[in-house]
Parts: structure tokens; sequence; C-alpha cells
């Protein structure tokens, strides 16, 4: 008995310093490329050294950070030039690969080296992502790890996940996690809803009143787990980001080869900014409060009034924005504008009349045209809801497509770049399952393999050979019944994970059973250590 006690305690032991290899066939997504190359296996413990390139010095340190919390490895970090002697190293090297592959990058392990080999900042985060795969979950005091060559990169350009702070807003901790999740999964885009008709969230330092009055409504949703329909109390709610907080944020996304889309929503959905600033409204004199309740708001008035201070607040406030955000894009929001307001409005009717708008939908396009052209001043592009192409714009402007194929192969006809995000399958806020004790969500059933099978390439946009219009995908997080984070990671745990395979691999290589492997193996424990909460019942929903 003490034998077999004795015997035991090995084993935990054993178990627990050397840690296992993880196997090359778990990483998700999936590469391009990979084979074990049988040599000696790479010993990593507390005595390895990180070397990094020049252009690669903070993703040491966030390697560095990454190691410790997965492996409790503190591991030391060195120039290039050191000389190492017998330890191990990891090496972070700067490299073009292979011309007109942004991302790309080639992780090579086996001697004394590890080497991931990137020629951006993406690729080397993603190079990151899969040694950690590679590496395993919880405390180690030495790993062998395996001798492989990787050769990996996107299946597509434009990989994104969107979350709505405007429906509810979330601790600037838990932005910081959701940027984790997504580079842990090579997304390359936060898309940042900010602002919506329940909440402005963006200090803007010219319109102080968007923040001090917009950001606030009398409605908190309440004990929404199980209940339908919700229930509302009408406590105060809301809050706000300051700049600082935005730019903080932007910082820690940039490391981890994120760049973050902020979105301002107008000219509808424009409750919020009217409740602060009723003088943009086609009603001036009349008191607006920000929405306290969901769903379309047309009806209430939530639209701005082509005002000459309307134009001059927007000019103000989307310069402001291009200043705190580097990306290359802004996204104007564009979508679901009521037209009544404009209809009713004497004072609007003049100003189409005046300016040759022959209708509201030309008044809508040409909203879209100013903000376009002020960004424009900014070397800024914009990205819109696909009702922008209601009328006739500039095609640079990107055109996120939430309805279905005919949309996105209505707009790659008119030569707009596209970013798939159709309701249908790619909004996380509908129901995984049809069990009705689920947790409240809309839109209905929209299970995991729905997600997995989706092809962001209509099959009728490849015969058109209008398939390079399409630049990605995306899925959207609108938060109407998600009041807390761990309702956000409920919502887009696994499907995100599955949309993670859509976005990076090949077709060719994908494979739902062999998905649902991995995720069993490799990310249902990840999402433990990562203290995450998922939608557990996934099989009993798939097929
Ligand atoms: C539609 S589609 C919206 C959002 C809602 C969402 C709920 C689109 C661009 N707008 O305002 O939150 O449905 O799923």
């Amino acid at each position: 008995c003490c034998l077999s006690f004795l015997l035991g305690l090995w084993v935990f032991l054993s178990f627990h310093c050397q840690g296992q290899a993880v196997d090359v066939n778990n990483i998700l997504p999936k590469p391009v490329s990979f084979k074990a190359t049988g040599e000696r296996p790479v010993t990593l413990n507390k005595n390895t050294i990180i070397q990094a390139d020049a252009p690669y010095q903070q993703q040491a340190e966030y390697l560095q950070g990454l190691l410790l919390q997965q492996c409790d490895l503190a591991l030391g970090i060195a120039t290039p030039k050191t000389k190492l002697g017998r330890h191990s190293r990891i090496q972070l090297l700067h490299d073009t690969l292979e011309a007109n592959r942004p991302e790309m990058y080639w992780l090579e392990a086996g001697g004394p080296v590890i080497r991931i080999k990137a020629r951006d900042v993406a690729g080397m985060v993603h190079g990151i992502q899969t040694l950690l795969q590679l590496l395993p979950l919880g405390k180690t005091k030495e790993v062998a790890f395996p001798t492989v060559e990787i050769k990996d990169y996107p299946r597509f350009a434009y990989r994104g996940m969107h979350l709505d702070v405007s429906r509810h807003i979330f601790p600037l901790d838990f932005l910081k996690k959701y940027i984790d999740y997504l580079a842990f999964h090579k997304f390359n885009t936060f898309h940042w809803h900010l602002t919506d008709d329940q909440g402005w969230r963006l200090e803007i330092k010219s319109y102080p009143k968007l923040t001090q009055v917009g950001a606030w409504r009398n409605s908190t949703l309440i004990g929404h787990f199980k209940d339908t329909p919700a229930r509302y109390d009408s406590t105060r709610y809301g809050g706000f980001y300051t700049q600082e907080q935005v730019r903080e944020l932007v910082k820690y996304a940039a490391v981890r080869g994120i760049n973050i889309v902020p979105e301002i929503d107008i000219p509808g959905h424009s409750r919020a900014i009217i409740a602060a600033y009723p003088e943009f409204s086609t009603r001036p004199d009349s008191a607006w409060q920000v929405a306290n309740t969901w769903g379309m708001y047309n009806r209430q008035n939530n639209v701005l009034a082509p005002h000459p201070a309307t134009f001059k607040f927007l000019e103000t406030v989307f310069q402001e924005v291009a200043d705190l955000f580097p990306s290359e894009y802004v996204h104007i929001g564009g979508d679901e504008c009521s037209k009544m307001w404009w209809k009713a409005d004497p004072a609007t009717q003049a100003f189409m009349k005046a300016n040759h708008l022959k209708d509201e939908k030309e008044l809508q396009t040409y909203f879209i045209q100013q903000v376009s052209g002020y960004l424009a001043q900014k070397n800024k592009k914009v990205i819109g809801w696909h009702e922008i192409l209601e009328g006739d714009l500039d095609t640079t402007a990107v055109i996120m497509n939430w309805g279905g194929a005919k949309e996105g192969i209505a707009a790659a006809q008119r030569r707009h770049p596209v970013i798939m995000s159709p309701g249908k399958p790619l909004y996380f806020d509908a129901y995984q399952s049809k069990d009705p004790k689920d947790s409240l969500a809309i839109h209905g059933y929209n299970p995991l393999d729905a997600v997995y099978n989706f092809n962001p390439v209509p099959a009728e946009l490849q015969q058109l050979k209008l398939d390079k219009y399409i630049l990605g995908a995306q899925a959207n997080v609108w938060t109407e019944y998600m009041g807390n984070p761990a309702k956000v990671e409920y919502m887009v745990f696994p499907r995100m994970t599955a949309l993670s395979e859509v976005l990076w691999t090949d077709p060719q290589q994908k494979d739902f059973q062999d998905f649902k492997r991995r995720l069993k193996t490799a990310m249902l424990p990840r999402y433990a250590f990562w203290g995450s909460a998922y939608f557990k019942d996934f099989e009993r929903w798939t097929v």
C-alpha cells in the first residue's frame, strides 16, 4: 500500500513536472501545412531564452507573459546577439518569407531552437498562438517541444469579431480579454460598435454632453438569463470609455496584431445623440431621452437632420475618432435609417430641394458621402452596413453585408469590397439550441455546425469571377440580452472557434467531425483554463 502510494506520487509528480508534448494535429484553426520532422525535441524550461528581432520586441514580452500564464515558466528575454551557451531559445525573426502573403508565419523547432519567422506583427502573433497550442496547459517545469515545421497563412484578409457596447457596456478589462480571444483564434479585426440608440460610449472632447447625457438610460435589464419576456427596472444604466482608455485598448490590441475598427452609427440609430443634442434632430425643440427599450427605434425618432450644425458636429466627431484610432477604416453605420422623420420635416424637405436630392434615400447617401469626405481628409476609408448602397458611392467604401448572399453579390457587382456578415449564421446573439430553457436570446436557431459550414464566398460570385471582392467575414455580437461578460462568452464560444477555421483554413482541409474532436480535446480545456463561460451542450445541437 505504501509502495503504491509512492508510485502514485511519482506518477503525479512526473506528470506535473514533465509537460506532455502536444499533438500537432490538434492545432485550431488548422494550418496550411505542418509536419513533425522527427529531430531532437526542444527542451523548454526556465533557462530557455526568448530572442527577438527589433520589430518584434513587444511580441517577445507578450510571449513571455503568455508562457508565464500558461505554463508558469518565467523566461528571460535577450537581444539576438547575446551568446546563449547551451540553453534552448525561442527566436522571433523578421523575414520576408513569401511575396504577397501578409500575416504568414513559419514555425520550425528542432535541436536547441524554436524559430518563428514572420513578415509582419500579425504573422508573428499567429506563430505565437500556434506555439502556445503545442505546449501543455498548466504548470510545467520542463517540456519536450515537438520538432515541427509549420508554414501557415490565412484564407481571408479580413477576419473580424464585433461587439456592441451600446446596449450593454463592458469593463475595459473584459475588452482586453476579448482582444486576447481574438488573437488566440487568429482573427485580425475587432469591430467596436460604440454608439446606438441605447447609449453613446465614446468620450468626445468637443461634445461633452454625448457622454454626460447620451451615455445614460433609465432602464436596466435584470434576471435575463432565464426570463422570457425579459424584465427591466427603471434604474439608471450606462457608462462610457474615456479617450485615454481607448488609446490604452488600441495599444493593447496592436501588440496582439488586432486592428480596432470603431463604429459611429449614423444617420439612423442616433437616439443617444439627439437626447444629448436635440438641435441635431428634426424636432430641435423637443426633449428626447436615450432609448430605454430595444428594437428598431425609428418610430420614436432616432435620425439626424441635415442642419449645418449637424454636419459640423459629424465633422468634429469623426476627426476626433480618426485621431484616436490608427485603423485605415472607420465604420460609419448607415443601417436601418428610418425615412419617416425626414419626410415629416419641412426643414429637411427644404434642404433636400436646395441640394437636388430627389428622395430620402439620396439624403441618406448625402450623409454618408459627407462623412466619407471628412474621413478622407484624415486618410481614412469607410465601412458601412449594406444599406449605404441604396445610393451611389465611391467604390473605396467597404460594404459590410448583414443580409444574405444576394446583397453580397450586388455589392461585388458594383465593385465594392465586401465583408460578409449575414444574420444567418453570423449573428451570435441568436440561439445555439432549441432548448426552451436556454438563456434568453433572439433570432431563432443558429447552431455551431451552421457557423462551421458557412462559406463567405457564395458559389454564384465564384462563377461571376467576382470572388476577389470578398475581403472576409465577421460575426456580430449584439448585446441586447448580454448584460455581463459571462453571457457574451457563453454566446460566442464555441461558435467563434468554428468561425476562426472558416476564415483561416482552406475549405478543402475543413472537416466538422475533426473540428469537434479538436474542440473537445484542445479548446474546451482552454476555455476552462481561461475561466471563460461557454455553451457546453453543442454536441446535442449539431449533426
Ligand atoms: C439589427 S443589422 C441591428 C442591430 C440589432 C440587431 C439585433 C444591424 C446592422 N443592426 O441594431 O442590435 O439587429 O440582432
